[in-house]
């Protein structure tokens, strides 16, 4: 395999930077922090990752985040990340945190916002990766909590380039969050949803037409409404879509059965990332190769998927152009 993937400059645009704790940095955190684990060693976290749900794996996920205190654990986690991502020839990543699953655990925003940076000016310094900070909102809080964290975020609207909504989805529809959204939107952030993972094709809806987002995370049951497929593809609105996720988390049953090809196929600006990295299997040279395996993804299949991920990053128009 000549790997292609991983040669290809590429940009990444779903990656949760808690969910690429890899075991051996959460327990090594813990100690550092002395913090109680419940897993001892690094076999038993990853005996935990047995998933059937979105919602199994938001449990695991809030407990491994527990060990990330200071600033320097926020750096030491980001650069992790933009060290494995540079080696998968990731040449710029738009990287999500999730403020809300620090402070209350009396981590502050400025704490989590020293460390990200730290790591992210360092990593375009010593490896050439670009980075942008996209805050995501949790979707299983209220609205109320999402204002008060967009008001946290104000001041770092320079380090800060857009903001998302994550977490449990089924019951948490986009429309809860329209009026933080659209003081987001008017405070000059870029607006991502993740939409269409396990929720249906109403909530993709929603988040372009309530929230008025500029890209959509996941969006696989977009497919199943086939205007809304028409949408999409009429709007050049990119899908992150997220393999080794979709597979543990049984949003598809079977690789063989992944939809990329037919998101392709239907025009859609579809786009390969790794969503949670560690807790699903793979970094998003990984996710290349999964697909590659099971479904024969083509070269052309490949580079234009790659193509995709500079058409939908929020870069300037000139750096873009440069990738396509
Ligand atoms: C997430 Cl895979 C996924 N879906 C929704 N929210 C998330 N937060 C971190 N990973
Ligand atoms: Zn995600």
């Amino acid at each position: 395999m000549t790997d292609l993937a991983a040669r290809l400059p590429k940009a990444e645009l779903h990656i949760h930077i808690e969910g690429s704790l890899e075991p051996e940095m959460m327990l090594r955190l813990a100690q550092r922090n002395g913090i109680a684990l419940k897993f001892a060693s690094v076999d038993e976290i990853r005996a935990a990752y047995a998933f059937t749900k979105l919602d199994d794996f938001l449990a695991v996920y809030y407990q491994g985040m527990s060990v990330l205190r200071t600033a320097e654990d926020f750096e030491d986690l980001a650069w992790a990340y933009l060290a494995s991502a540079a080696a998968d020839g990731v040449v710029h990543a738009e990287i999500f945190f999730d403020p809300q699953g620090h402070l209350p655990r009396g981590v502050s925003f400025d704490t989590v916002m020293q460390g990200l940076t730290a790591a992210t000016a360092r990593a375009e310094r010593e490896l050439g990766i670009t980075s942008h900070l996209i805050m995501c909102f949790l979707r299983h809080l209220d609205e109320a909590d999402a204002e008060r964290t967009l008001d946290l975020a104000l001041p770092y609207r320079d380090r800060v380039i857009g903001v998302g909504l994550d977490s449990s989805e089924l019951g948490h529809p986009p429309a809860k969050f329209r009026n933080v959204f659209r003081r987001a939107r008017d405070a000059g952030f870029r607006l991502v949803c993740h939409a269409g993972e396990e929720g249906p094709p109403d909530y993709v809806w929603e988040a372009l037409d309530v929230l008025g987002v500029d890209r959509i995370d996941h969006g696989n049951r977009a497919l199943e409404d086939a205007s809304l497929v028409r949408r999409l593809a009429a709007d050049g609105m990119a899908l992150t879509v997220c393999p080794l996720s979709n597979l543990r988390l049984c949003v598809v049953d079977d690789m063989k059965v992944h939809p990329i090809r037919r998101m392709l196929e239907a025009g859609l600006v579809a786009t390969v990332n790794s969503d949670d990295p560690s807790y699903f299997g793979g970094y998003v040279a990984d996710n290349f190769r999964a697909l590659e395996a099971a479904i024969g993804l083509a070269e052309g299949e490949t580079r234009a998927l790659v193509r995709n991920s500079f058409r939908a990053a929020f870069l300037p128009a000139e750096t873009k152009a440069r990738h396509l």
